[in-house]
């Protein structure tokens, strides 16, 4: 009898906890498109949104992660939890997946006949004829991914809000309290962006909130399999080599600029650790070689009993693996690289590695360098700070 007891106890309660997990939150949601590029420039505007659901007391709805692979027209929508954890999110703030607020709140919450969406001005659509002056419209759903991201929930929108002059940075200013008498929840249940709530790069106060994004368990266990199986034992470094044609074309805007992409995560917000050179964003073979010895043999003086044993290397192009190797071979370290491309593995393996070398431009080495800085683990950049600068500070570094 006892146990009969015991498991209606244990039934009602999951039930009375799934009930709960899917309450609706009388404060409201914000939920947004990841629109705007891969995975790094994401991640940033994650942490950046998350910071803002926080300030507006909105519950977030967790996005898809928008993927595009080669000779597909529309992007793949990614489940959030594939590669993080939603858990350690909530000790932050409230968060529900998207697909979970699809199928369990919408219909309540948001109803098909009042989803509106939301963008700061007029956008205009790229089809001529659905341009009305006299009716201006975000047209969320226009083009690649924005469709392909609103259809895998099946969300078409009645009207758009412009929302200008109102903005994200809820840490310089009362705008958070403008966005909430603006948009109460009452009338405004669901705030959904065309694009994320959040800048790029992501603003310095909302790094750190990197410690709520944990990998998930397939890829924590994936990425330990490859260090305990692939590496030999002993410390590795890892190297993120961002050298596809993209990023050529893309490092010649350095000339004109005073910042590129992540460029603030080395050369501070202010540009108060320096300028913008062409080897922060593309190091030469050479740099790339030297700076890799010289990092090892710091370790092997610093930390004896820790020796380098293996380089992970991490490449979107040129993984360099014979140069490395050659360069290597009388250090007896080896060079590795995962068998077949895996963009998030890659980056889990980097996240873990004794020392870390990245590219300060990349938003893809920006975001092993905040998940390293949550752990202490210690990170570098690609020909940073520049070789003159550091052989007149630092000497005896060199070879
Ligand atoms: O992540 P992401 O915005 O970083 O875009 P950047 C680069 C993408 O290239 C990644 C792939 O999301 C990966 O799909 N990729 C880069 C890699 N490095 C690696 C790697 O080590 N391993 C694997 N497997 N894949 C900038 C963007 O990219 O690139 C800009 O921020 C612009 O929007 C520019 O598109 C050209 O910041 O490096």
């Amino acid at each position: 009898m006892q146990w009969i007891k015991l498991l209606i106890y244990l039934i009602s309660s999951l039930i009375l906890k799934t009930n709960a997990q899917f309450e609706r939150d009388p404060n409201g949601y914000i939920a947004y498109c990841p629109c705007m590029g891969r995975f790094g420039n994401q991640a940033d505007h994650f942490l950046g949104s998350l910071a803002f659901a926080r300030a507006l007391n909105r519950t977030l709805i967790l996005p898809p992660w928008v993927e595009y692979r080669k000779g597909e027209l529309r992007s793949r929508q990614v489940p959030f939890d594939t590669y993080f954890e939603v858990e350690p999110l909530q000790e932050f703030h409230r968060v529900i997946l998207m697909s979970d607020f699809m199928s369990h709140l919408a219909d309540e919450v948001w109803p098909a006949s009042e989803r509106v969406s939301f963008c700061y001005m007029e956008r205009k659509s790229l089809q001529q004829e659905k341009n009305d002056p006299n009716a201006p419209n975000c047209h969320a759903k226009d083009g690649n991914p924005f469709g392909p991201f609103w259809d895998t929930y099946n969300i078409d929108f009645v009207a758009s809000e412009f929302y200008g002059p109102l903005h994200f940075d809820v840490h310089h200013s009362a705008i958070a309290t403008k966005w909430q008498q603006s948009y109460t929840a009452d009338k405004w249940p669901v705030l959904a962006f065309t694009g994320a709530p959040a800048s790029f790069p992501v603003q310095l106060e909302n790094r750190v909130l990197q410690k709520y994004l944990k990998w998930s368990p397939r890829y924590r266990e994936a990425a330990r399999e490859f260090i305990r199986n692939v590496l030999p034992r002993g410390a590795f470094v890892g190297l993120h080599l961002r050298n596809g044609i993209d990023w050529v074309r893309a490092c010649e805007h350095i000339k004109d600029s005073q910042q590129l992409f992540a460029s603030p995560q080395c050369l501070g917000y202010k540009n108060e650790r320096g300028e913008l050179y062409t080897e922060l964003c593309m190091p030469t073979k050479e740099a790339i070689v030297r700076q890799l010895k010289r990092i090892i043999k710091n370790v092997r003086q610093s930390q004896p009993k820790n020796e380098v044993k293996s380089v992970f290397v991490a490449s979107d192009a040129n993984h360099m693996i014979s140069e490395l190797s050659n360069a290597l071979s009388r250090m007896d370290i080896s060079v590795h690289k995962l068998p077949e491309d895996d963009p998030y593995l890659d980056l889990a393996i980097l996240g873990q590695s004794n020392h870390f070398i990245g590219n300060c431009i990349s938003s893809y080495s920006a975001f092993v360098k905040r998940e390293r800085d949550t752990h202490g683990f210690p990170s570098y950049f690609w020909s940073f700070p520049k070789e003159k600068e550091r052989q007149q500070s630092k000497p005896h570094e060199e070879l």
